[in-house]
């Protein structure tokens, strides 16, 4: 392909034929395209599975399946007929895949077989599932203390899979549950634990049907989250504002085709998804947020002045909150100067928003990635829930804090226990219930799971899906620490790079996908998810097994657990010969999952309470609390200024449309406009002219950061772009060696992978794009 056929710009909307095509090309693509299409229909509510796709919930009242282009890739991804079997490994030594792509890696297919690595030829070779369990349990056994093993979870892991994992950990002596969490949502749990007393989103599907204004902050969902994109149309066909918050113009907030509607598709109509457009500086929403509320301030003094009507929800601030006066008073000092430069937009814009949302009585502020990956993500959405509570918009109809989740069970793996900070009640319940002394200090989240084992003072990783080594930051530092292990080990459906990161000894777990059928020994189970509205439901696999010696993963989990602590505290092999006693065991265990088999009867499932939303508030002051922090000073790290630094341009690192997080379907992003390749750098046409570039130039990036390590990544093409000037975009996890570990927020640990300082460099080799499939 010559660059001009790989860069063309996209003028089509969201969705459309685009996303129709893509979808039927997957499938018949496919050998199994009948049986994929069938499976795909089942979707959700009616004895299917539950994409395993993103978190996005629907209505469970409207009984109607929807599905999307990228869930439909996420399927038939899973679906495949290749297969990477202990054939695959002889042939293939663990050096030379190392040589592949990440692309090329998950592309050979569904793993079929249990493998352990053989140092001494370089290559997996099968393994019986029993010796596999023997040896982990050899291994975790043989440790001077538990606490130095690390159990990481990815968020496609079930409900029963999370529990019973969680239980097996603790019982084995240790809280160190690094998670895909910890690099994802950590900032609004946080955050929003502060502010309103619990860390998961206040609205259900039902209330974007009854918002007067939708704020889409830092999210693009037209790729993460398409299903969102109807819900938006819709509330911009009835005159609701759909306000969104991002640097990119992404295509779907500006325009969505819905494919399930006939008459549009055949119109070739298109609907619009927003009603206002702000392009922040990268990391200045809550400047954005903090002038939103110094209008509102100046408003609602106006108010009290001449006696108009009152923009505070003074009610709701009065019964409701404590805080309010330090957080105005903070208000108040910062500075219009400060909101402008940090927000990077012209005053009058930001007027323009704080007005709709005046306007507005019912609001819902939904966010992802661009508010959550930075230094100050906390006091960001903190105060995102400010302004929400000084117009008493939570825990109202139409109305909340709505942080869209990523993974389709991260938020569920949350409430089940996967959380190296659990709360004294979850200790507690897990204690009476099954009467052993849990541990009680906190564990390792992600970053310090890395430190601990460069550090030699973590020896064994069990991963329960994901890919640790490639999603992680500060990838060679990453990889170095996890070849210092002992032993590594992963629960996955297919091959990736953590495979290939291997510890002294290294095993590969291959487990069922929740499209497959899961026979126990009293027959076919389901297992359980909870979307982002918190409600909960049942899936059930459909598709034949890959491979008859594929594992489900609670018993995986199980086979470990009883290998290495016999039947303490339960029997485990009895828990999942059929997966309603690891319900009855959740329901005995976990706040709001009373009577769980006889509630997931119900075709919608059910939702799990959440007393903010019925204003009940879970903080230590029993109100809602208002925060009053500063302002940062600056976004850089001063330390890297320090040092006489400048960046020429700050990096966020983003999905393509053809993604998903490591898992790479494909090599185009369509509605960027790139296609056939993934090594691209967006940056603005005068910042290209500026740093002496042209566009299509091949240039080498470099992070700055005050270690004094280079970090490099190399031969990626410049591509002008509407993108504010300063800012450069490009695509996680190719990008990932940039992100130094130490780079993370602020009680989150979250690294900063919105927010990277860079300096170009004439690219040192002709080397071009890697991610190729031959
Ligand atoms: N198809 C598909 N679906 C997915 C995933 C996938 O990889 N593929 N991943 C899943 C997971 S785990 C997650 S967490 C979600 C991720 O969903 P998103 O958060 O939508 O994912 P990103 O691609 O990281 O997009 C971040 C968006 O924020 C914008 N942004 C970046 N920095 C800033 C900032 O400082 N301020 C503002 N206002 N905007 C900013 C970017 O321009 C981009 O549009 O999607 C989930 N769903
Ligand atoms: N630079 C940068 N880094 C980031 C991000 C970013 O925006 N920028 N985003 C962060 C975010 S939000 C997240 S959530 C993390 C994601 O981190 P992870 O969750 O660790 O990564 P994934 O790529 O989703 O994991 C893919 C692997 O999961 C396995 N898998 C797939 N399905 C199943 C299943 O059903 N069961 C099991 N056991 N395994 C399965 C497959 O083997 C596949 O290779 O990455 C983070 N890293
Ligand atoms: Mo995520």
């Amino acid at each position: 392909m010559s660059q001009k056929e790989q860069i063309k710009q996209y003028n089509g909307p969201a969705g459309g034929w685009g996303a129709l095509k893509a979808v039927t090309k997957s499938w018949w693509g496919s050998e199994n395209a009948v049986k994929n299409i069938r499976t795909m229909l089942k979707t959700n509510q009616n004895g299917g599975f539950d994409c395993p796709g993103c978190a996005w919930g629907e209505s469970p009242e409207s009984g109607k399946v929807n599905f999307c282009e990228n869930g439909a890739k996420a399927v038939n991804w899973e679906a495949t007929n290749r297969v990477v079997d202990p054939e695959f490994f002889a042939t293939h030594s663990v050096s030379s895949l190392l040589k592949q792509t990440d692309y090329w890696l998950e592309y050979q297919g569904r793993i079929t077989h249990p493998m352990k690595y053989d140092s001494a030829t370089d290559h997996y070779v099968p393994i019986s599932w029993d010796d596999a369990y023997q040896l982990v349990a050899q291994h975790l056994n043989q440790l001077e203390s538990p606490n130095l093993a690390e159990f990481y979870t990815s968020g496609r892991a079930s409900n029963e899979a999370a529990f019973l994992y969680q239980l097996f950990v603790r019982a084995f002596g240790t809280n160190n549950f690094p998670d895909c969490s910890n690099m994802c949502h950590e900032a609004s749990a946080i955050g929003m634990k502060d502010t309103i007393g619990v860390g998961k989103g206040t609205v259900i599907f039902d209330d974007f049907a009854k918002a007067d204004a939708i704020f889409v902050i830092g999210q693009n969902p037209g790729t993460n989250h398409p299903r969102m994109l109807e819900p938006l149309r819709e509330a911009v066909k009835r005159g609701a504002q759909v306000i969104c918050l991002n640097p990119l113009k992404e295509r779907g907030l500006e325009r969505f085709q819905n494919p399930q509607v006939p008459i549009e598709m055949l119109r070739n109509g298109s609907k619009p998804t927003n009603t206002a457009y702000l392009r922040p500086a990268l990391g200045g929403d809550m400047a954005v947020f903090r002038g939103i509320a110094k209008f509102l301030l100046q408003w609602e003094r106006e108010a009290v002045e001449t006696g108009g009507k009152a923009v505070f929800d003074r009610d709701f601030i009065n019964d409701h909150t404590i805080g309010i006066d330090e957080y105005l008073k903070e208000v108040d000092a910062t500075t219009w100067e400060h909101i402008a430069e940090q927000s990077g937009l012209e005053l009058h814009e930001i007027e323009t928003v704080a007005d709709m949302y005046r306007r507005s009585e019912r609001v819902i502020m939904c966010w992802a990635m661009g508010l959550t990956q930075h230094r100050h993500s906390v006091p960001t959405i903190k105060e995102v829930a400010n302004v929400q509570m000084l117009r008493g918009n939570v825990g109202k109809p139409g109305a909340g804090l709505s942080p869209v989740r990523g993974h389709s069970n991260v938020q569920g793996d949350r409430t089940m226990g996967i959380d190296e900070k659990p709360s004294t009640a979850l200790l507690d319940s897990i204690e009476r219930r099954f009467n052993f002394k849990v541990p009680r200090e906190i564990g390792h989240n992600t970053i310090q799971a890395i430190k601990a084992m460069e550090e030699q003072q973590s020896k064994v990783f069990i991963g329960l899906g994901g890919n640790f080594a490639q999603a992680t930051p500060d990838t060679e530092r990453t990889h170095l620490a996890m070849k210092n292990c002992n032993l590594t080990v992963h629960i996955s459906t297919k091959l990736n790079r953590s495979h290939l990161v291997t510890g002294k000894d290294a095993l590969i777990l291959p487990c069922l996908g929740r499209t497959e059928i899961d026979v126990q020994d009293h027959g076919p189970q389901g297992i359980t998810v909870e979307d982002t509205f918190s409600m909960v439901h049942i899936s059930y696999g459909q598709l034949k097994p890959r491979s008859e010696h594929l594992r489900s993963e609670p018993a995986i989990i199980a086979g470990i657990a009883h290998a290495t602590l016999g039947c303490h505290p339960i029997d485990w092999n009895w828990a999942i010969q059929d997966y309603e006693r690891v319900r009855d065991l959740i329901s005995e265990t976990i706040p709001g999952f009373t009577d769980f088999n006889l509630k997931l009867r119900n075709p919608g499932g059910f939702h799990l309470v959440n007393p903010a939303a019925e204003r009940r508030w879970n903080t230590t002051s029993g109100k809602a609390q208002f925060s009053d922090s500063a302002l940062p000073k600056q976004l850089i790290n001063e330390a890297v200024l320090e040092q006489g630094n400048k960046p020429d341009l700050i990096l966020q690192t983003m999905r393509s449309h053809d993604q998903y997080n490591t898992t790479l379907y494909g090599l185009n992003d369509r509605y960027r406009g790139v296609f056939g390749m993934r090594e691209v750098l967006f940056v603005n046409e005068e910042d290209i002219a500026k740093l002496g570039f042209q566009n299509g130039d091949k240039v080498d990036m470099v992070s700055l950061w005050e270690d004094g390590v280079t970090r490099k990544v190399q031969g990626f093409t410049l591509v002008a772009y509407d993108i504010p000037k300063g800012q450069a975009a490009a695509y996680y996890p190719e990008t990932n060696p940039l992100v130094p570990l130490d780079s993370y927020g602020e009680r989150t640990f979250t690294p900063t992978s919105k927010f990277i300082a860079i300096k170009l460099e004439k690219a040192s080799s002709d080397e071009i794009q890697r991610s190729k499939v031959e």
